[in-house]
């Protein structure tokens, strides 16, 4: 009886669900909002709404709130706020807020900022070192962009970067400016002969990634928040104009994933929420009106075959992929591939008279293997682990590919392209993460991400795999290599 009074008592004490929600909308007006803005969409800090936040576990978010970020201005709130603010201020973040939020044309047009006129800037590279074997370096831990001499494994430039950067930075054709897209929506642009940042707008809210076309001249970005595609003239990062991609509703679809298939002079589209791929010719005088080409399922991603004729698409919900003919429109085959491939990061070599292509899987610890003309799977290769990314070169007899999730994510494995078997574990830091791989632009060598706090980027002999240098880094993600990458070389993705 006395217990239950005490409850009682306390239960009245307790604020109620609905006073803490306003509490914490109150604490962040308070102590978030100068950073992060009043709509929760960003400012110096960035945008805290639930799919910003998406990637981010609950956990990890307290930790933010109470400790603060490293290396960033996000400072620790645990003197301020006691457990209970925190949990309730945490809770907030991941609940949409009351206003949907809405980005316009007139505010993306209002975040353009042009940063250098490259007219005025040198039109050779200002540096010495050879601009086609530049490796452009996300530093994920601490959201800086290193650039890295190919030749000499010396870092040429470090910036800071919109936080969050995702997904493959984009080269201009002839590989003197590279563009970034963070998943906060903030395009960048920057010039690799001068070392400088050109131009930046905000294409949206919550970014996917963004293609840039064969020619040079547009910037193509594919959103989740709003849903949609936003067209950019590639001079400047200015705003072209938006492209709906509407839902029978009228709601408009997220979109999965935007590439630019240069073969074809056109740019290919997968929508998240209707089962549709779309390609925007950008040939000649484009109208970007969509070509609209059913699909048996919402696709979530999709490589090209080397002739850019055929996208292998992956859908989460089939389990499995199709193959997609962009001249006929035709989906001309299932392809029954376990757990969750990852076919973005797919990558195809020659194997004897043939091609074949391989993916990794986010789910389940094996990379498959397809014939390119038959489409068979010819061979599952059994992993340590589910694995994200993975890469070869021309002149590597190895595909690399990374064991990212699991107690094993220390391993990388040498797949022997003819063989197709394991030839090789590496396990470059033991008990750190070993993650994505990329070639120089001959080949001979290539530079490995330890995707730690206390990681680094360990450049290895691709040949007699003897480590050559070992750059610390702080959670090194992508890199990119600009040769390798304008050439749409074999055995790197997109
Ligand atoms: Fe990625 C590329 C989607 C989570 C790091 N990732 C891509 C691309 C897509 C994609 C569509 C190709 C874009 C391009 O290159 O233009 N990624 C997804 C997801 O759907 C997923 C699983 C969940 C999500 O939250 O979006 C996802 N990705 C991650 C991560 O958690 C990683 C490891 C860390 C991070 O940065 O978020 C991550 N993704 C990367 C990297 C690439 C990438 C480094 C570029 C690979 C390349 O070699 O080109």
């Amino acid at each position: 009886m006395r217990l239950s009074t005490s409850l009682l008592l306390l239960a009245a004490w307790l604020p109620s669900g609905a006073a803490l929600a306003q509490n914490a909308a109150q604490l962040y007006q308070q102590h978030c909002e100068t950073c992060h803005g009043a709509d929760r969409l960003g400012g110096t800090g960035p945008a805290l709404l639930p799919e910003s936040l998406a990637r981010i576990k609950r956990t990890e978010a307290l930790q933010t709130i109470r400790q603060g970020r490293p290396a960033s201005q996000m400072a620790g709130f645990d003197q301020v706020l006691d457990a209970a603010q925190t949990e309730a201020l945490a809770d907030y973040l991941y609940q949409p807020p009351a206003t949907p939020p809405t980005w316009s044309d007139a505010d993306i047009g209002a975040s353009h900022r042009q940063l250098a006129n490259p007219g005025t800037l040198p039109d050779t590279p200002q540096h010495g070192a050879d601009p086609l074997n530049l490796f452009v370096v996300v530093e994920a831990g601490n959201h800086h962009v290193v650039i890295l001499d190919g030749d000499q494994f010396e870092p040429l430039a470090r910036f800071p970067s919109h936080f969050a950067l995702h997904g493959g930075p984009k080269f201009s054709p002839d590989g003197r400016y590279v563009y970034f897209a963070s998943r906060d929506g903030w395009i960048s642009k920057y010039d690799l002969h001068n070392l400088t940042m050109v131009a930046e707008i905000r294409a949206g809210l919550n970014t996917r990634n963004l293609a840039v076309s064969g020619d040079g001249r547009w910037v193509l970005v594919g959103n989740y928040l709003p849903g949609g595609l936003v067209l950019l003239d590639a001079r400047d990062l200015s705003l072209v104009g938006s492209i709906a991609t509407p839902l029978a509703d009228g709601m408009p679809s997220r979109v999965s994933a935007v590439y630019t298939a240069p073969r074809r002079q056109s740019f290919v589209v997968a929508l998240k929420d209707v089962q549709e791929v779309w390609e925007l010719s950008y040939a000649g005088q484009p109208d970007f009106i969509p070509r609209r080409i059913p699909a048996r399922d919402f696709l979530d991603d999709f490589s090209f075959t080397p002739d850019h004729r055929y996208l292998l698409a992956t859908s989460r919900k089939a389990h499995g992929g199709q193959v997609i003919d962009l001249d006929s429109g035709a989906t001309i085959r299932d392809i029954a591939l376990p757990g969750m491939p990852h076919l973005g990061s797919g990558i195809y070599w020659q194997r004897g008279d043939s091609w074949v292509f391989a993916t990794p899987n986010i789910s389940k610890g094996l990379i498959s293997v397809l014939d390119l003309h038959t489409w068979n799977v010819i061979k599952e290769i059994p992993t340590e682990g589910p694995g994200f990314f993975m890469r070869s070169h021309r002149n590597s007899p190895y595909a690399w590919t990374d064991v990212f999730f699991g107690p094993d994510n220390d391993a990388v494995h040498l797949i022997d392209k003819q063989t197709l078997a394991v030839a090789h574990t590496l396990r470059p830091m033991p008990g750190k993460n070993a993650a994505h791989v990329e070639f120089t632009r001959d080949g001979r060598y290539l530079l490995l991400s330890v995707w730690d706090t206390d990681g680094a980027l360990i450049i290895y002999d691709s040949h007699s795999l003897q480590e050559i240098k070992r750059i610390p880094m702080n959670k090194p993600s992508g890199k990119y290599n600009v040769g390798n990458k304008i050439e749409y070389a074999e055995g790197t993705s997109h």
